[in-house]
């Protein structure tokens, strides 16, 4: 064991019979595979405590030299939530007129999406994840991050895990470009980043998943074991 001045015991790793390791897994299936993307939330609210405690799940992911080059943004006031839907409906109408080009719409069709984007004023949350490329693990850092795309990448899937495991519905959006969000978040400057919008609330009554999404791919397809 490594126990210097600056290195602490791990103490809160949890052991568990090989037999109890394949529950927990299979467990962990269950709950996970029941995440969907959801593009019909209700105007429930859901209190901020909620959202606070799966940002601060989300940023205990790993991150290059553990700079944690991100910052969240979680917005329920209307006034910005229809700043957001403004822009990025613009935006999704020039694409799906013709912008995304041919291929990409015809990959989207199974999914039914469309240039309204009514939910990002209904959902009670939208989530703005920016990612940094310069920081450093003290709050004035002004260091190189490393990582930043993989870093940034695995916290938003801690996150979307966090609020499913909660009991919320989540969406990722990725209107293209996504400088608005810069501006309307307060984060126009050189270091930020917009990575990822995440719609978050409770499914609204009658929320329907889209067969295509729920089709996932074989062990055989995805995995190889050597
Ligand atoms: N951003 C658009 C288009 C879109 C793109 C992909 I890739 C998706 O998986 C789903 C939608 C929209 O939100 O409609």
């Amino acid at each position: 064991m490594i126990e210097t001045e600056d290195h602490f015991p791990l103490i809160d790793f949890i052991e568990y019979s090989e037999e109890e390791m394949l529950t927990r897994a299979q467990a962990y299936y269950q709950l996970i595979k029941r995440r969907h993307s959801i593009r019909q939330f209700s105007d429930r609210s859901v209190s901020e405590a909620i959202i606070a405690q799966c940002i601060q799940t989300a940023a205990t992911a790993p991150s290059g030299a553990n700079h944690q080059p991100w910052h969240f943004v979680a917005i329920s006031d209307p006034n910005v939530k229809s700043q957001i839907r403004h822009e990025a409906e613009a935006l999704e109408h020039s694409f799906y007129d013709g912008r995304g080009g041919k291929e990409w719409l015809e990959a989207l069709k199974p999914l039914g999406t469309n240039a309204n984007k009514s939910y990002l004023e209904r959902a009670p949350w939208l989530i703005a994840v920016f990612s940094q490329k310069r920081g450093g693990i003290e709050h004035d850092d002004n260091k190189a991050n490393y990582y930043v795309h993989e870093s940034v990448g695995i916290a938003t899937g801690f996150l979307l895990q966090s609020l499913h495991q909660a009991g919320l519905g989540t969406l990722t959006h990725t209107p293209k470009p996504m400088s608005f969000l810069s501006k309307i978040c307060g984060r126009d400057n050189d270091i930020d980043r917009p990575y990822m919008l995440i719609v978050t609330g409770y499914p609204d009554v009658g929320a329907s998943v889209p067969a295509h999404a729920l089709k996932k791919k074989s062990m055989q397809d995805i995995c190889t074991f050597m």
